[in-house]
């Protein structure tokens, strides 16, 4: 942090970072397109001149709801670059959390798509002023053809606000992360360069896209900052990652553990000819091992799991490509300080199981207008992440549950992620899920979801069955006594199973 200079722009500073040495090398592949260094620059700075022209300011907040492609990638430097603060959104969110977003953002301009502006019901911020409609019918790039490059950056400090993301809790509305200019550039530094050492040999690819902080890193920054390529996609489904993988040949990848259970699910019917990628890498949800240990089986390759948060920007848990530990996320990132603490905030030794705590420069200024929340989440210089940890004699962390998924069956501590991993383990499933429910006399049990390979009616008897192998591997108590058989898991814009949904999932 010290050694970025107190004026400072993140847009100029990622932008200018390679370009003279990369200026004609693809910065971008977009469908048949491919975008240079030098091209991506320029069209940055002709967009700030269009936000310019639209009236847009310092500190205007510019909602960015797009899919991932170069424009998103335009508007996104382009507003920081005067000072602005682009605002991004999930097209995967639900449209009533887009409205709420919209207004409570407070957002000037929004940037969209025809389709999805359509699809929003509600267009009436009172602080919107602008909308501007980008997409393959109506491309930013002839727009941007209109104007001249802006020449100088906003004369920001690197405490300046850059950027919002947004994130949804277990509960409640989704909240505003506000991060400032200096935050990517430290994640940029301790993760992406010092801890799984991308170098611009590489071509990116990222399953989560980037309004979300993970994919917003292997999208957005992490390429620029070592003069890496990037593969930006819409696919929409496993098969079209799998094509994507075959047309692009990326050499790091960017997963999540149900797109890696579903490629190996799909193997015999679109298998992954993979010679390509040197580095997956998986976060965003807990990787049970036993995906770990059947990816290892089948492609001879780790996958590198780690754990970040919106609030941190990226990831501060990580294993190290080529010493991969299944079942732990591994240990702190070089940069950030991690604690385990019991309840009255004392650092618990080795084995024992505390709340993770950690302590680093990207951490968010704050969330908007929650002021509550806010101080709940920061003590100090740290984060509560919600989530509960042991670590190991050798230092590596082990993840036993997020504080609300965690539940007790008579007076027992039942960790979900331990009876989901022994069902994918042992029955071979495409997915499971655990969570607490009541019986007729309000006793706490224990319900798994289980989403089988193919629906094929050959899972008739597999709730027994299933219960069957299961009280062979685990004590009675952690047995599940219902099991629902669904097609998929409900899972939120950011692909983690969204555990309150499970129950209206059955019969479906
Ligand atoms: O959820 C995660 O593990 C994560 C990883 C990187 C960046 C952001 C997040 C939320």
């Amino acid at each position: 942090y010290d050694q970025i200079s107190p004026q400072f722009n993140v847009a100029s500073y990622f932008l200018e970072k390679n370009l003279t040495n990369l200026a004609d090398k693809t910065a971008i592949y977009y469908k048949d397109q491919t975008i240079s260094y030098a091209e991506l620059y320029a069209n940055v700075r002709k967009m700030a001149s269009l936000l310019k022209d639209l009236q847009i300011d310092w500190e205007n907040r510019i909602c960015i709801y797009l899919p991932d492609c170069p424009a998103f990638v335009y508007a996104f430097w382009g507003a920081i670059w005067i000072g602005a603060v682009p605002v991004a959104i999930n097209v995967s969110c639900k449209v009533s959390d887009v409205e709420y977003m919209l207004t409570d953002a407070r957002a000037k301009l929004l940037i969209t798509t025809k389709s999805l502006y359509d699809g929003l019901s509600r267009k009436d911020s009172p602080f919107l002023k602008e909308v501007l409609l980008v997409d393959d019918v109506i491309p930013l790039e002839s727009r941007l053809s209109h104007y001249v490059e802006e020449t100088e950056a906003a004369n920001t400090s690197r405490d300046d606000v850059a950027f919002w993301l947004y994130t949804s809790g277990s509960t409640g509305r989704p909240k505003g992360v506000i991060h400032l200019h200096h935050d990517m550039v430290v994640c940029a530094e301790t993760y992406a360069k010092n801890t799984i050492h991308l170098t611009e040999q590489d071509v990116i690819y990222s399953v989560a896209n980037m309004p979300f902080a993970y994919g917003l890193g292997n999208s957005l920054y992490f390429p620029l900052y070592v003069g890496a390529s990037v593969v930006l996609s819409d696919a929409e489904n496993v098969f079209d990652v799998i094509d994507d993988i075959h047309r692009y040949r990326p050499t790091v990848f960017f997963g999540l553990p149900f797109i890696y259970a579903s490629i190996l699910a799909v193997d015999d019917i679109a298998p992954l000819h993979d010679d390509s990628v040197r580095l997956f890498i998986s976060a965003a949800e807990q990787l049970p091992p036993t995906i770990w240990r059947k990816w290892k089986e089948r492609y001879g390759k780790e996958i590198c799991e780690g754990i970040g948060t919106t609030e941190l920007l990226h990831i501060f848990l990580s294993n190290t490509p080529g010493d991969c530990r299944p079942g732990s996320t591994g240990k702190p990132v070089d940069g950030y300080e991690i604690k385990l603490l019991d309840s009255e905030g004392n650092e618990l030794p080795p084995g024992h199981v505390g709340d993770l705590v950690v302590t680093g420069e990207s951490l968010m200024q704050g969330y908007w207008n929650r002021h509550r929340e806010t101080r709940e989440a920061i003590c100090g210089e740290s984060m509560r992440t919600g989530d509960r940890y042991y670590k190991d004699e050798d230092g590596y962390y082990y993840f036993v549950g997020r504080n609300d998924d965690c539940f007790k069956v008579n007076g027992q501590w039942i960790i979900p992620f331990e009876i989901e991993d022994a069902l994918l383990r042992y029955a071979d499933l495409l997915d499971a899920a655990v969570i607490p429910e009541q019986d007729e006399r309000g006793m706490v049990m224990v319900a798994a979801y289980v989403c089988p390979k193919a629906n094929d009616g050959k899972n008739t008897h597999l709730e027994q069955e299933l219960r069957k192998v299961l009280r062979s591997k685990l004590p009675a108590y952690k047995v599940p006594q219902r099991v629902y058989v669904i097609e998929k898991l409900p899972r939120t814009s950011t692909g983690k199973i969204d555990r309150k949904r499970l129950t209206a999932t059955r019969g479906k």
